[in-house]
């Protein structure tokens, strides 16, 4: 099957990798769903959305700040690294298109990569439609870059900034006073136009597109597979369970992203 596969990825004209938070799990970062995913513990509706930052700025600061410190943390693992480094072997034919918020793709050298859902170091205001980038972000609410987190231990972030953390530290926007989100896209919000039109087309123009470490469940970003396949694009499906997108997958590989990238990357080199 890799060899066979191996042969597409290598005649293949444009490949995109749509990932989801699968693929970071294995660099410590909890995904969503699944057994031992963050929905499991806690609600999405209490906390990635509009109207649950409005009932409740302080909480939803506090959990967006630990899984900040968890990013910050983490190192991209090999599979973020095999995806990066397809793209410097076919340079120009590979693109991520990424559900992820948390950058790994970048940091494992990854170039053109979208991201369908922000970045958790920007800053977004819902009032007036104000964005921040990571480096604008900082100076507004220094306590949220990934620079000043990674130093932290876990007993210093919890004690000295969770603890210490109350509404008047929220960070305020500067255009219109009120307070400023975290950069990313909660349900019920709009997915940055440009970047998921970008997503759209690169898959309609896909030959071979991979779906790593997501259950495919979120929309719009669930119907990119789809959108490919019926634009006649070969499907293969990393992700050590089943999901709903299996079954039209041609490809199905059953385990971890961290060991199957690699493994295919290795036999691409071979032939
Ligand atoms: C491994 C592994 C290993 C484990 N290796 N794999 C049409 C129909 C029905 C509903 C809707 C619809 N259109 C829109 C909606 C509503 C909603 C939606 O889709 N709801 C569904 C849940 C039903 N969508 C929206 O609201 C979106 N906005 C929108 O559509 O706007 C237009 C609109 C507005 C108003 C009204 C109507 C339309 C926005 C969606 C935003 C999603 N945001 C989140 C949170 C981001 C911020 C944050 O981080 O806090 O994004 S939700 C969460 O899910 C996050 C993820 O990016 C996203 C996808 O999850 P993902 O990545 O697939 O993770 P998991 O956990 O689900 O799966 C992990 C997988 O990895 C599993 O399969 C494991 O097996 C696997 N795995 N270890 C490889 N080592
Ligand atoms: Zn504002």
């Amino acid at each position: 099957m890799k060899m066979e596969l191996s042969r597409l990825i290598r005649n293949a004209k444009r490949i995109v990798f749509f990932t989801g938070a699968g693929i970071s799990a294995e660099s410590g970062i909890p995904t969503f769903r699944g057994k031992d995913g963050l929905w499991n513990r806690y609600s999405p509706a209490e906390l990635a959305t509009f109207e649950a930052f409005l009932n409740d700025s302080l909480k939803i600061w506090k959990w967006y700040l630990y899984r900040m410190w968890l990013i910050a943390k983490a190192q991209p693992n090999p599979g973020h690294t095999a995806i990066a480094e397809f793209e410097k072997l076919f340079s120009g034919k590979v693109i991520v298109v990424t559900q992820n918020v948390d950058g790994l793709h970048e940091e494992a050298g990854s170039v053109k990569v979208l991201e369908l859902h922000g970045n958790i170091f920007e800053g977004k205001c819902r009032f007036c439609g104000a964005f921040y980038s990571k480096e604008r972000f900082s100076e507004i609410f220094p306590i949220a870059s990934k620079c000043f987190l990674k130093n932290l231990s876990e007993s210093d972030f919890k004690e000295k900034i969770l603890k210490g953390l109350s509404e008047d530290s929220l960070p305020v926007c500067p255009v219109c006073g009120e307070l400023v989100g975290p950069g990313v896209v909660w349900f019920g919000e709009v997915l940055p136009e440009d970047v998921l039109s970008q997503a759209f087309s690169v898959s309609k123009g896909s030959d071979l597109f991979f779906s790593v470490g997501t259950s495919a469940l979120v929309q719009p970003a669930a119907s990119l597979p789809i959108v490919a396949k019926e634009s006649g694009a070969v499907l293969v499906e990393v992700n050590p369970e089943e999901t709903f997108l299996s079954k039209q997958c041609d490809f199905v590989f059953r385990g971890s992203a961290a060991k199957v990238l690699p493994s295919i990357l290795k036999e691409v080199k071979n032939i």
